[in-house]
Parts: structure tokens; C-alpha cells; sequence
């Protein structure tokens, strides 16, 4: 049984909290982080063990509780003390500069109006209560009176403050309603249902409804495992913030830390406004998340309560709508692609259509249930849409064009690759190819176990592979790190240098970290998320390889499905017969114990040029891995600048500022 609690430890608690709070801010809010996400790990993991020796310790602003609270029966309602209102539409320059006329006549005004423009976020809208600083309530806009109090999901937010920051001396409000975009980014997005088509779920069809059905969760610890991310752009309710601007309260919200996006532009005339539109449009397919449009905003807050609102939106903003990422085309056929664990995934084959200026020929259609939920047969027109560059999907069947000649879609009963049985277990939304040396299948594993979250192999993609399983050269991933080089030299498009490169390549990702590692052998269950609970509660193969089912469901974070499929892929001899080969052919893995050795604890380091030894992802890491920092830009916050082959204006800039500049010999023993 833990002691009684001390100061000593109470006062520990608090500092680990006001640390933490502290190293978010500078992450989420000022994307200027001092310590790297190890150390922040290892801070948190402190605070955590403390909070579980001392349950009386147990705060709700604690920046423990990103990990969820126990999960409720059911959703709250709460009435907005100021209704969120919904915004007016335009879709064309002219409707702009008709709300812009508007405004100055229901002014009665002849001067130029300054507005602010700010991307349109394609999430879910949501209003946070602060009393005091601390964040006392969360809620959705709901029918924009009422909402469902979603306090417990917001929490676990990795941008949300739980405490306001007081930067630059900002006044902390008594009471602040706060409002913001729930979102998803596309890279969340992807991972997320990578990891659902591993368990075997279905995937969300886009960010939108991923963000949705996250945000809705009774159990907030499912929350915490989803990506979500959030912008605020606005208040409600607020004593003592005191700005004359819709700007400056941006800028007020900042400082109290919250993360306001980087695109708004302030002050700008109409004119203004319209071409920043156009950039935005640009702008908008390289963005890491999706937005649907621009929202321009009347600046001046005195002018904004004179103009008021209707009942249903304010007559000082309006949103500027992108025209939508979607077109109609007919599909000409269905085919059915198998993946890494044998999955068949049914694919549109379209008649080519542009998207907003890109030709898409294909959209995933997910699985057989999807397809029957939205009676998509051969021959129909479909509405296709694609968002930022998440995979083009089929939205709906446009039933009206059809006549009659579509041919219903029927699932194989055969693998069309290797032609072996395929099954549909029970409660399973998708088919699956039993047999495990299905081409397709090994190509697909080869694939993944190169791929960048895996071994990272620069040079071994997706075409190669099938060239090579093709011409017999990978018939495994083990496979890989017994190449010839001469016979490489003799497939197509390869030449003596590509092949010596991709033999570098390969000798340099047999450093690998656990957690890369077993994300790489493709067990079923097991994406990059899992793959990290296992290594950081086993450290290493071999104790993996001793845990038993109930030794696996017993870690958080581990279920009965990841359990069975871990043990019964390292029970297999073929299985282990693989490990053995990749253990001899010399990959070195380390070990995830060797992690927590912080010999470069608060060291910041800048990368410049190229490595002879390793890549760049491999530096950072082991970087990382000791308790180091890796920055983008030298700064006099930079510790050590690490000058490979070709170093660049970062040398110089290094130089001009006195930064220690180390070869990469004297990086390799800096590391020990
Ligand atoms: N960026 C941004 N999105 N958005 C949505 N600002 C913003 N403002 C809104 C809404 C509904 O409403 C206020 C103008 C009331």
C-alpha cells in the first residue's frame, strides 16, 4: 500500500502538471516545442505513476486525463448561454460583394469595411466553458441552442488547454465561452482506418464523420485514441476580455492558449478578401486537413453588435464555400484488389472524370456491405468525391439515370489472384483469401514491411516489389536482406547505380527500432499504435515471444483479438522460421528499454545535408530515442548542427551564430 502523501510529492505533482501544461502550449499553440516527444512521454508516465500511488491527487485539470475518464450511459444536454449561430452562404465573388453592400447600408456607411478571412473547417463545431482558467464544460453545437455536454471526450483533445496560459502577462478571464472546429487531419484519417481495416472494422467514409463518431463517444478513453485536433475561431460569453477587434481577440485567445490557425488574414478590404479566397482554393489541396471554404468576418466588434443577427446567423459574417471535390461518372466495373492479410477490397474502375482540376479512374467502394448499402451496381453514374488527397469515394447512386441494364455486384467466391477459398467470418465485414502465399498477399506484406513506418526502405516501392515477386527474386520480406545485386541489375528500369542504392538502402534499415519492427511483420491487429503498446510493455522479441494470450490482454490497450493474433503468428513455425532469417541476415533492433536512456536530454539538434550511415527519419529518431530534440530551423536555441554531405544555408546559418557544427563521426560518438 503507497504512503500517506507528502509535500514533497504533492509539490511534484504540481510541477510535473505545470510543466506538461506548459510543453503543450509551446507544441500545440506555438509550434515552437522545447523538449522532444520522449522526454514529454517520460513526464507524463512520471505524473501518472504518481497519480495511481496517490488517487487522492486526481485532478480533472491534470494533463493525465488526455487518456479518457470511466465512460458514461449516456450524454448531457447543455442550453448555449448565446445560441451558435450557423453562417450564410455565398458561393460566388458577386454574393461577396453583395454581403459587403449590405453591410455598409444597413451601416449607412461609405467607407471601406475591414474584415478577417479564415479557412472554413470541415469538423464538428463545439463551445468550451473556462471558469477560472480551468476548462469546466464542453459541448457540441447541437441545434445551435442546445448541445450534449462532451466534457470528458474534449479533455483527452491533445490541443485543448485544461488550464489558460497567462503569455505575455494576458489577463485570465473570470468566464470564458470558447468556440472552435473539431477536426480530423488527413494523416490521422488514414492511420485511423488503417488501423480499423486491421481489426477488422469498417472505416469511416471521411475525416468528417471519423471526427464525428469520435467525438461522440461514451467511453472518452476511445476518444484519447483518435486523432482528433481542434481550431479555435471565436467566443461567446466573456468577462474582461476586453478587445475592440474580432483580431485582436484571436490574438487574446493565443496567448491564453488556445491554437488559432495560421492561415486568417486580418484586416482586408472586399477586394482583398476575393483574392485571398483564390489562394486559399489553392492553398486548400496541400493542406494537412480539410476546409470547405472561407469565413469572412466584419473585424470591427462595435460594428459587429450593431449589425446584429437574424435568427438564424449573424448578419456580420458570411461563409465563402469552396465548390465541392465532387463530379458524376459511370462506373464501368468493379474489381476486387487483395491486401497484405489476404482482405478483398472491392474498387470502382470509373470512366475518367476531373475532381476540381485532378482525372480520378478509381474509388475504393470499402467492402460488400457498402456496396449493398448504397445499391452501387455496374453501369451506374455515381457522384464521386475526393478531399484533399484522401482516396477518391462513391457518394451516392444517381438513381434516376438508371436504366435498367446494371448488373448487381456479387463478391467473389475465390481469391481472383491466387483463385484459393475465400471466407467471411461471422460478425466480419470483409472477405478474406485464406491462402497465406497468395502473390498478391506476399506483395503486399513486402510492401508494407518496406514502407516508411516500417523498415523505411528508400528506393523498394510498390513497383519493384511486383516486379520482383513477379520474377521470383521475394518470395518473403526476409527475402530482402538476401538480394543479389547483380540480379537486381537485371530487372527493368534498373541500372548498376539503382541497384547499389537500393542495396545501401537496405543495409541501412537493418537498424531498426521494436516498435518499427513488429509494425513491419504485418500481424494481423497489430498497426503502428499496438505495435508500440507491445514494445514498450515487453522491450524485446524474446519476451514477447514468451507472453501467453492472457500475459497480452492483460495490457492496457490490448484486446482478445490483438492478443489471439500475437500469439498465434509467433506460434507459427513458418512465422518463426522468418524471425530466425531476419535476426541472422544482421538487423539490429533495439531494444525499446534502451529508449529511456536520456544522454541528450534537452539537446537540440538541427539536421543538415546527407548521412553516409543513416536517414534522416533514423537520426531523428535516435535522437529522440535519447532524450533529444530535433528542430527544422538554427536558432540560438540550437545545440548542435549536424553537418552531413551538401549542408546548406543551415551550416552557414549555424556558423553566423556560433552553433557547435559536428560531422557525422562526431554524431555517431556523441551517441554513444
Ligand atoms: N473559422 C471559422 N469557422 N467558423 C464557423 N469561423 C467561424 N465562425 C463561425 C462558424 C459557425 O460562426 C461565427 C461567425 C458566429
Amino acid at each position: 500500500m503507497a504512503t500517506s502523501v507528502t509535500p514533497e510529492i504533492v509539490s511534484r505533482v504540481e510541477a510535473l502538471r505545470r510543466s506538461l501544461h506548459r510543453h503543450n502550449y509551446r507544441y500545440y499553440v506555438l509550434d515552437d516545442p522545447e523538449i522532444s516527444d520522449a522526454e514529454y512521454d517520460q513526464l507524463l508516465r512520471e505524473l501518472m505513476a504518481l497519480e495511481k500511488a496517490w488517487p487522492e491527487l486526481a485532478s480533472p485539470d491534470s494533463p493525465s486525463v488526455r487518456v479518457g475518464a470511466p465512460p458514461l450511459s449516456k450524454f448531457e444536454t447543455t442550453t448555449h448561454t448565446i445560441p451558435m449561430l450557423s453562417l450564410d452562404n455565398g458561393f460566388s465573388d458577386s454574393e461577396i460583394v453583395d454581403f459587403d453592400r449590405r453591410i455598409k447600408r444597413f451601416l449607412k456607411l461609405e467607407e471601406k469595411i475591414l474584415y478577417t478571412a479564415e479557412p472554413k473547417f470541415d469538423g464538428l463545431a463545439v463551445e468550451l466553458v473556462y471558469q477560472e482558467g480551468r476548462l469546466v464544460m464542453a459541448s457540441t453545437r447541437g441545434d445551435g441552442i442546445t448541445g450534449e455536454v462532451i466534457t470528458d471526450n474534449v479533455r483527452t483533445i491533445k490541443a485543448v488547454p485544461l488550464i489558460l496560459q497567462n503569455f505575455k502577462n494576458q489577463h485570465i478571464p473570470p468566464l470564458l465561452e470558447v468556440r472552435g472546429e473539431v477536426f480530423m487531419g488527413h494523416e490521422g484519417f488514414r492511420h485511423l482506418n488503417a488501423e480499423r481495416l486491421q481489426q477488422d472494422l469498417p472505416p469511416f467514409a471521411n475525416p468528417r464523420n471519423a471526427a464525428a463518431g469520435s467525438l461522440r463517444q461514451l467511453d472518452s478513453a476511445i476518444t484519447a485514441q483518435r486523432p482528433l485536433e481542434i481550431f479555435f475561431y471565436g467566443v461567446g460569453r466573456a468577462i474582461d476580455l476586453d478587445s475592440i477587434s474580432h483580431w485582436e481577440t484571436l490574438q487574446q485567445l493565443k496567448r491564453l492558449g488556445f491554437r488559432i490557425n495560421p492561415y486568417i488574414r486580418a484586416k482586408i478590404d472586399i477586394q482583398q478578401v476575393l483574392s485571398y479566397y483564390k489562394q486559399l482554393r489553392e492553398k486548400r489541396l496541400q493542406l494537412p486537413y480539410e476546409i470547405d471554404g472561407m469565413v469572412v468576418k466584419v473585424d470591427d466588434l462595435p460594428l459587429q453588435n450593431r449589425l446584429g443577427s437574424t435568427s438564424r446567423s449573424p448578419r456580420w459574417a458570411i461563409a465563402y464555400k469552396f465548390q465541392a471535390l465532387q463530379s458524376t461518372t459511370e462506373i464501368l466495373n468493379i474489381e476486387v484488389q487483395v491486401g497484405r492479410t489476404g482482405t478483398l477490397t472491392p474498387v470502382a474502375c470509373l470512366k475518367p472524370v476531373k475532381v476540381s482540376g485532378v482525372t480520378v479512374g478509381r474509388a475504393t467502394l470499402h467492402n460488400q456491405d457498402e456496396i449493398r448499402k448504397k445499391d452501387i451496381r455496374i453501369g451506374d453514374t455515381v457522384l464521386v468525391q475526393r478531399a484533399g488527397d484522401v482516396i477518391p469515394e462513391v457518394v451516392k447512386v444517381i438513381e434516376t439515370k438508371r436504366s435498367g441494364r446494371e448488373i448487381v455486384f456479387e463478391m467473389p467466391q475465390s481469391c481472383p489472384v491466387c483463385g484459393s477459398t475465400v471466407v467471411r467470418e461471422m460478425g466480419e465485414a470483409a472477405t478474406r483469401c485464406i491462402n497465406a502465399n497468395c502473390p498478391a498477399q506476399v506483395k503486399e506484406r513486402i510492401k508494407h514491411f518496406a514502407s516508411k513506418g516500417a523498415f523505411d526502405i528508400d528506393g523498394l516501392g510498390d513497383k519493384l516489389v511486383d516486379q520482383m515477386v513477379d520474377k521470383g527474386l521475394l518470395t518473403s520480406y526476409a527475402d530482402i536482406f538476401t538480394l543479389d545485386q547483380k540480379k537486381l541489375e537485371e530487372l527493368e528500369r534498373m541500372g548498376p547505380l539503382s541497384a547499389k542504392n537500393l542495396m545501401t538502402a537496405v543495409e541501412q534499415s537493418k537498424q531498426i527500432h521494436f516498435s518499427r519492427f513488429l509494425f513491419a511483420l504485418g500481424i494481423r491487429h497489430v498497426g503502428e499504435h499496438v505495435a508500440k503498446v507491445l514494445a514498450d510493455n515487453f522491450g524485446n522479441l524474446s519476451s514477447l515471444s514468451r507472453a501467453s494470450r492472457q500475459d497480452l490482454e492483460a495490457i492496457d490497450g490490448i484486446g482478445p483479438a490483438v492478443a489471439e493474433s500475437v500469439e498465434s503468428f509467433l506460434a507459427q513455425i513458418e512465422n518463426q522460421k522468418t524471425l530466425d532469417r531476419l535476426l541472422n541476415s544482421g538487423i539490429q533492433i533495439q531494444q525499446a528499454t534502451e529508449r529511456r536512456a536520456q544522454t541528450l536530454k534537452e539537446k537540440t539538434f538541427v539536421l543538415s545535408g546527407t548521412l553516409e550511415s543513416m536517414t534522416r527519419r533514423q537520426a531523428k529518431e535516435v535522437i529522440e530515442m535519447a532524450g533529444g530534440r530535433v528542430s527544422s530551423t538554427v536558432s540560438r536555441n540550437t545545440d548542435y548542427l549536424v553537418a552531413g554531405e551538401s549542408a546548406g544555408s543551415k551550416l552557414q546559418r549555424a556558423k553566423d551564430l556560433g552553433i557547435a557544427i559536428i560531422d557525422e563521426e562526431a554524431f555517431k560518438k556523441l551517441l554513444g
